[in-house]
């Protein structure tokens, strides 16, 4: 079982193109067990997937991306689709950071950070995870210093996404503290 090529379809399903799969998704982005497993037995390469299979590929998983609870399952950050997924509240730690690519820094400082195609901006608790966000835009990344508690407490919303990621609507350019590349 290739569970990074699943685990790739499901967040595709989940967090982009629920309407490809024929899903009904609430507004805190869960979706019933068995109607993704039914979607997914439609294709040959998924044929013979079970609920198992999913709870393995969420334990094998290097970044927790999706969760299942009482028979739904949920992708916990990165949704583009046009229904608002609702976050949890919440106040972040002092600092959070964000990994992104070189060529992006100047719109940044002059922007602010941005959800560009994703509901969210996404944030990450530490550097390194920065870092390995940054990458996928850049083999050389900018790490971006965020001061979140002041920016919380001036009202800008922090949402939980998990342990890793934090999400909020937009971080305007005067919380950036710092950008290193
Ligand atoms: C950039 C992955 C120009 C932003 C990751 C980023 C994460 C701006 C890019 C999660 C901008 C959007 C999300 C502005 C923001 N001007 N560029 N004003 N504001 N940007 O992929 O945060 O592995 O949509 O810096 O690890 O990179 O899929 O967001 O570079 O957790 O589970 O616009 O997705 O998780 O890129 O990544 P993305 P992201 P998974």
């Amino acid at each position: 079982m290739n569970y990074i090529e699943l685990s790739k379809e499901i967040s595709y399903a989940l967090r982009h193109a629920p309407w490809e799969y024929e899903l009904e998704i609430n507004e805190e982005g869960w979706v019933q067990v068995e109607q993704l497993l039914d979607a997914l037995h439609k294709d040959e390469k998924w044929k013979k997937i079970s609920e198992k299979d999913l709870i393995t590929m969420i334990e094998k998983s290097e970044k927790k991306r999706h969760q299942i609870l009482n028979g739904k399952i949920k992708a916990y950050y990165g949704h583009s689709i046009p229904i608002r997924i609702v976050k949890e509240e919440k106040m972040p730690p002092e600092v959070l950071y964000h990994g992104t690519a070189r060529k992006f820094t100047n719109s940044i400082r002059e922007k602010g950070l941005l959800p560009q195609s994703r509901q969210y901006v996404h944030l990450s608790q530490d550097i390194e995870t920065a870092y390995r966000v940054g990458i996928r835009h850049d083999m050389r990344p900018c790490i971006l210093k965020i001061d979140a508690i002041q920016a919380w407490k001036d009202d800008i919303k922090f949402y939980y996404g998990n342990e890793k990621v934090w999400l909020a609507n937009e971080i305007p350019s005067k919380y950036i503290v710092e950008i290193s590349c």
